[in-house]
């Protein structure tokens, strides 16, 4: 398998932990590709996501297949792991963690890109999003029950992953001290191995944009 990777991405991170949960890890050759939304698309990742966004996977088939939750289930699926739940009531719990929990990471990335705008951000896209940020993270501390009563799966992987976007590029907004049963949680899911070995991080090819008037708060 080949897949179009980046250490910085919280959605190429999501695959990297369920790799190395289903015991894939050896079977894929991690391709760097550098995408943003604020540049024009990487031809490479083009030919195989027309969407232009990693992470894309493709298969020994020579499937391409995208996005992270599709990637997660087919590896999921492939080894027989079960990070998705069969069971309907168990399934659905974390499917909606991750779908809360990616939509948290897709607003965290979008409002760094805003960030960056010229002419300066639009306020009631940047108002929206911290409202919504607020409300995300207000919803997950009061699941921290929930989340510890379940079976390691597809919503810890995904928790895990926003929450370390908001360390990663966030890391003064103290969430740790406003939200202290996630990040007693997110301190014993660090504790496994998959999560240890892929936190999100800049590398050499291409640094991330410094920013420094988030305003981020909770
Ligand atoms: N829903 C997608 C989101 C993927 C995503 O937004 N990836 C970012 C990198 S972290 C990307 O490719 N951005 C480039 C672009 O949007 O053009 C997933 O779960 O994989």
């Amino acid at each position: 398998m080949k897949l179009h990777w980046s250490p910085r991405s919280p959605f190429v991170r999501k695959v990297m932990i369920t790799l190395h949960e289903c015991g894939q890890l050896e079977n894929v050759d991690l391709v760097r590709s550098v995408v943003s939304l604020s540049a024009p698309p990487n031809s490479a990742v083009l030919i195989d996501n027309p969407l232009g966004k990693i992470p894309t996977l493709i298969t020994d088939d020579g499937d391409a297949l995208f996005d992270s939750r599709v990637i997660c289930e087919y590896l999921d699926i492939k080894s027989g792991r079960n990070l998705f739940p069969a069971k309907k009531d168990e399934r659905m719990k974390h499917l909606r963690w991750q779908a809360l929990c990616d939509g948290l990471a897709d607003i965290l990335l979008l409002w760094r890109i805003e960030l960056t705008r010229q002419s300066g951000p639009w306020d009631i896209v940047t108002d929206g999003w911290q409202t919504k940020v607020r409300a995300s993270m207000v919803v997950l501390e009061g699941e921290v029950e929930a989340f510890n009563n379940s079976e390691f799966g597809i919503g810890h992987i995904s928790l895990v992953c926003a929450l370390g976007q908001l360390e990663f590029r966030w890391s003064n907004c103290d969430w740790r001290k406003h939200f202290p049963k996630l990040s007693n949680l997110e301190a014993d899911l660090a504790k496994r191995p998959s999560i240890n070995a892929t936190g999100v991080k800049d590398d050499q090819e291409n640094k991330g944009t410094e920013i420094t008037n988030g305003q981020l708060s909770f």
